[in-house]
């Protein structure tokens, strides 16, 4: 994490991987958001990537695919933790997406308060291709933050949106030219962090308070989902397709 101003940059360094979530990318968020917490200088929070082609490309296809019943369990438990850090943060959370935001890491980005993309991103909910469904709350939040038409759509279909069809369903906030686009980021959170900070903590908490009974719930029964999910030929199928760079033949077993 860097300081500027009362503006917190957590930035995620994986971009030789498109930077794709794996434990030690989510560990390092959940220690990041905890540091924030305790900073009292903090108003407000940029969550970044490095590179501009992904902001993230998703949860490692290459790390989960040999995981056992027990070890992608625990790994659905460590990406839950790092998006419930960030959403219960104090302060909200700003997030820049530039390229492709795509499941796990549509799933970080919509545990964020507000989404910025540049006119190059790509968003979306890939996980059928794999066999599986979003496993880090992204389901419940996208219905939250979209309704359920764009939600189903989104995770239904697999289908990516530009930043700027994105934008029509309320799935990012603002759009910036990609030039532009570190530029514009940096002026709107420091707008944002000359506003009454208190006002933005309890703007935040009481926005969240309102979804969170029904998505904690939803949380729950999509876990048990992928985590069914997981252990079916399908899913076996999809993610190695995925890796042998081919089109995945589903069986449905
Ligand atoms: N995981 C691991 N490696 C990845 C990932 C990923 N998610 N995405 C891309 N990469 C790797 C590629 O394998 C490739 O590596 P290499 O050069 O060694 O072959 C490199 O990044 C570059 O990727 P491409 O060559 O594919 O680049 P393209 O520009 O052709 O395509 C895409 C870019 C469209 C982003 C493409 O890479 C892609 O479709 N990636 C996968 C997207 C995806 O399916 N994401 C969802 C993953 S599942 C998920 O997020 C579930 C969340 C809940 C998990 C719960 C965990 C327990």
């Amino acid at each position: 994490m860097v300081k500027r101003g009362a503006v917190a940059v957590v930035t995620i360094q994986r971009p030789e991987h498109l930077n794709a979530l794996n434990p030690d990318v989510l560990q390092s968020l959940i220690v990041e958001f905890a540091k924030i917490e305790e900073d009292a200088s903090v108003r407000v929070v940029l969550l970044q990537s490095a590179g501009d082609k992904a902001f993230v490309a998703g949860a490692d296809i290459r790390a989960m695919f040999d995981l056992g019943p027990r070890a992608i369990a625990d790994f659905i438990e460590l990406g839950q933790r790092a998006v419930r850090a960030i959403e219960l943060c104090r302060a909200p959370v700003v997030v820049a997406v530039q390229g492709y935001a795509l499941g796990g890491g549509l799933e970080v980005a919509l545990a964020g308060d507000l989404i910025l993309a540049s006119s190059n991103a790509k968003l979306g909910l890939p996980e059928v291709n794999l066999g599986l469904i979003p496993g880090f709350g992204g389901t419940q939040r996208l219905i939250s933050r979209c309704g359920v038409g764009t939600a189903r759509y989104l995770t239904l279909t697999g289908n990516l949106l530009d930043a700027k069809d994105a934008k029509l369903v309320s799935l990012v906030d603002e759009v910036f030219a990609a030039e532009e686009f570190e530029n514009e980021v940096s002026k709107f959170t420091q707008k944002l962090a000359e506003k009454a900070p208190l006002a933005l903590s309890a703007a935040k908490r009481v926005i969240n308070k309102t979804v969170e009974g029904d998505q904690l719930a939803g949380m729950r029964r999509e876990v048990e989902a992928f985590l069914a999910l997981f252990a079916t030929e399908d899913r076996d199928e999809g993610m190695k397709a995925f890796l042998e760079k081919r089109k995945a033949s589903f069986v449905g077993r």
